[in-house]
């Protein structure tokens, strides 16, 4: 198993629409496995393949405090979304230390394939249902902040080039 790097917003390779899977063989299970111990590791509750530079459709997710959970999903499609919607503060590890709230349905029921190639159905709600729709939409190349205003993403930008500038001089008084 392996640690992978995660990309950084706003890295290009971030926007990057993923292809379906077609092969359900032993690669395709190594990289999830890689996926899952990156995503404990960081940790976080989610991860999309597109975060790691991998541009197929498949997304891990463990909702569960005890992380005992893993939900490996590919050629992930929501079949039926709640009208009803719900803000949900949402992070993101391409966003290490940028939280904002972003409105999605309160519920959605979605199709995937497990590793096997199997097709399953789950209803989602509460942060499963919101860690579903983030991670679906990094396969899309849309990251959370691109539902936010453009006043927001220009301060967010803003707060990114300054965590870049403090970390470099650290690394620089560190060094010397
Ligand atoms: O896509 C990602 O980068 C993962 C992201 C998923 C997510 C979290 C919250 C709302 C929407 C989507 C994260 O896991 S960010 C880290 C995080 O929220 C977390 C980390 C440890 C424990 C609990 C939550
Ligand atoms: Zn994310």
């Amino acid at each position: 198993m392996a640690i992978l790097p995660i990309l950084k917003y706003p890295d290009e390779r971030l926007k990057t629409k993923a292809k379906a899977v077609t092969e359900f063989n032993d690669e395709l299970k190594q990289l999830a496995a890689d996926m899952a111990e990156t995503m404990y590791k960081a940790p976080g509750v989610g991860l999309a393949a597109t975060q790691v530079d991998k541009h197929i459709r498949m997304i891990v997710i463990d909702v569960t405090e005890e992380k005992n959970d893993l939900k490996v999903l590919i050629n992930p499609e929501i079949i039926e979304a709640s009208k009803e919607t719900k803000p949900w503060e949402e992070g993101c590890l391409s966003l290490p230390g940028i939280y904002d709230k972003v409105k999605r349905p309160a519920e959605v029921k979605i199709k995937a394939q497990d590793l096997d190639g199997n097709t399953f159905e789950m209803q989602c709600d509460g942060l499963l249902a919101v860690c579903v729709q983030h991670e679906m939409d990094h396969l899309e190349g849309i990251v959370f902040v691109d539902h936010l205003s453009l006043l927001k993403r220009n301060r967010i930008c803003t707060k990114i080039r300054k965590q870049k500038a403090e970390a470099a001089k650290a690394a620089k008084e560190e060094s010397n």
